[in-house]
């Protein structure tokens, strides 16, 4: 019998005492303890009655006990959703309805809210709180610490992550247990983690940087983890002096050049800080290694494939590019309109092909056919070029996102409800230049008939609709969106006219 996930990440230590998570308040839960209390909420899902492939949608605070729900899902089979805690009540009730969910475990807050859901689409709803408080760890403490591990194939899907899509509707990234476990290996060898490493870990673990990255590949080294609920100056100063490595999207590399206690002492013991998720300003890496001496790595990836490319470890890591594509991952870049390579130097899509590619959209095979070509390719909509030393360099995005903070914000899904308020025509979203979080939200606005909508009217029900940063942190009207010939809205003019909107 095997399981390759379950057994590569967490079964190979399941009789070790040392550490693996260090938490705040100075307790330290091994890999033992931290496997038996899995095993316990494996066998309370399996009495519920979930069975292999069955969905877990998981919207709950950072704490081991949600970590521990990660591994019981593996253990027994089951497909992991997790999901931001910033999401509404609105954005979770499609997330349930389109992955057809078998169980919710959520907040104790948040069960009433989403109970009604529950009812809706008769599932299962158990919760889990911060301090590891709720009915999924009350029914965990009556069951066994021992669960039979259940057989799964590498090619068995592992988890489904939601990513927004173009259209407004976000789609479901099927990834299987070798999808996340190759990508773990070989990330844990390129950035040389070994047992002997602690990283801080201050992500959220309900997208891939956090939980997959982060954490898969603190699993198969036998490293640990400082595992710190948010993001947080104060905690990251007292801690880093523990640590080994850090991993993070660049708004924490800012935050922290922005931070007078952030020293060369303070980090010189520390062996590796990396960046990903959105594009680390050439300007912070500099001033990063002027600071601390320490030269960023950074990596590109996305939901759908993990991570595709990194700078090395040993060699140059080189500013404003992602370095080069993984082994035994592939990187072309072609033009979006033949699909053929552009030359080296050359502008173009980025393609990528590897065990690291996910399975498709779930249930969604037209929206997969169109995204992930029949060769295995899968076009990830990012631009870019490979320079003169094979350096893979990001040039923008052939899809209308945003990242702030590292998080990835759909305009059309924004749009979608401005255009359906009163007295609104039309509406462009755009994002803006933002020294905290890089790029944020803008919303412009037409008015329909001369009539000035309520603004205020509006931004109540984005609030209502959609997760906080989501929101545009401005909404401002205008008479008309500029056009191209076609009638397409030319965003770029936008974007040029307001990028000074929310500079330092
Ligand atoms: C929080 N807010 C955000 C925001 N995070 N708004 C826009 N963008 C964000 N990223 C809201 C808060 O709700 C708050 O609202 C206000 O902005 C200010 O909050 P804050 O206290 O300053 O923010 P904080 O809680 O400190 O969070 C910022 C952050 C966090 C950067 C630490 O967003 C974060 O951890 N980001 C990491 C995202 C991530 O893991 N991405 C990986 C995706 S995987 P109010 O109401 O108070 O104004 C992926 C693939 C890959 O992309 O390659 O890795
Ligand atoms: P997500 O869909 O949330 O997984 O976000 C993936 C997207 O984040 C990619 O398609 C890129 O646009 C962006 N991204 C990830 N890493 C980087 C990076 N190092 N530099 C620039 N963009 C990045």
């Amino acid at each position: 019998m095997t399981n390759p996930l379950y057994d590569a990440l967490f079964g190979i230590h399941a009789r070790k005492t040392t550490p693996f998570l260090r938490l705040l308040d100075g307790q330290v839960i091994t890999h033992m303890d931290f496997l038996a209390t899995s095993a316990q909420i494996a066998n309370v899902m399996t009495q519920i009655g979930l069975r292999p492939g069955d969905r877990v949608a998981v919207q709950v605070e950072k704490s081991p006990e949600s970590l521990m729900l990660y591994a019981a899902c593996a253990q027994a089979g089951l497909i992991f959703l997790p999901l931001n805690t910033a999401y509404t009540v609105d954005e979770l009730s499609y997330f349930i309805e389109n992955s057809g969910a078998s169980l919710i475990v959520c907040g104790s807050k948040s069960k009433e809210k989403l109970g009604d859901l529950a009812k809706k689409f008769n599932v299962e709803i158990e919760t889990l709180d911060a301090d590891g408080g709720g009915t999924l760890m009350a029914l965990a403490a009556l069951m066994p610490m021992s669960f039979a591990t259940v057989d799964r194939q590498g090619n068995d899907l592992a988890a489904l992550l939601y990513t927004s899509g173009t259209t407004g509707r976000s789609k479901g990234a099927m990834l299987t247990q070798n999808n996340l476990l190759s990508n773990a290996q070989t990330l844990a060898k390129e950035w040389r983690f070994t047992s002997k490493d602690i990283l801080l870990h201050a992500l959220p673990i309900f997208h891939t940087h956090g939980l997959f990255v982060a954490i898969n590949v603190t699993l198969v080294a036998g490293s640990s983890m400082i595992f710190m609920p948010r993001f947080d100056l104060d905690q990251i100063v007292s801690q880093v002096s523990e640590a080994t490595t850090m991993m993070g999207v660049p708004t924490f590399y800012t935050r922290l050049l922005n931070d007078e206690r952030f020293t060369k002492d303070l980090v010189a013991h520390m062996r590796l800080f990396v960046s990903g998720s959105a594009p680390l300003l050439s300007e912070t890496h500099v001033q990063f290694e002027k600071r601390t001496g320490h030269r960023i790595l950074e990596r590109y990836g996305m939901t759908e494939t993990n991570m595709n490319t990194s700078n090395p470890y040993e060699g140059e890591r080189r500013a404003r590019t992602v370095g080069f594509p993984l082994p035994g991952i592939e990187i072309k870049i072609t033009n979006p309109d033949t699909g053929g390579t552009v030359p080296n130097g050359q502008v173009g899509q980025i393609e990528v092909r590897g065990p690291n590619v996910f399975k498709g959209y779930w249930g969604m095979p037209k929206k997969t056919a169109a995204e992930l070509r029949e060769d295995g390719f899968f076009i990830t909509g990012d631009l870019g070029k490979i320079d003169e030393d094979g350096y893979i360099q990001i040039i923008g995005r052939n899809k209308d996102l945003i990242i702030s903070g590292g998080y990835n914000i759909y305009p059309k899904e924004i749009e979608l409800i401005l255009d359906g308020q009163p007295d609104v025509l039309e509406s462009a979203v755009i994002g803006v230049p933002h020294p905290d979080f890089g790029e944020t939200v803008l919303g412009v606005i037409v008015p329909e008939n001369g009539v000035t909508p309520d603004t205020d009217a509006i931004m109540e029900t984005v609030r209502h609709s959609l997760a906080r940063f989501k929101h545009p942190r401005k909404l401002l009207i205008l008479e008309e969106l500029p056009r191209n010939t076609m009638g397409k809205v030319q965003k770029n003019i936008l974007r040029k006219q307001f990028q000074g909107m929310f500079a330092h």
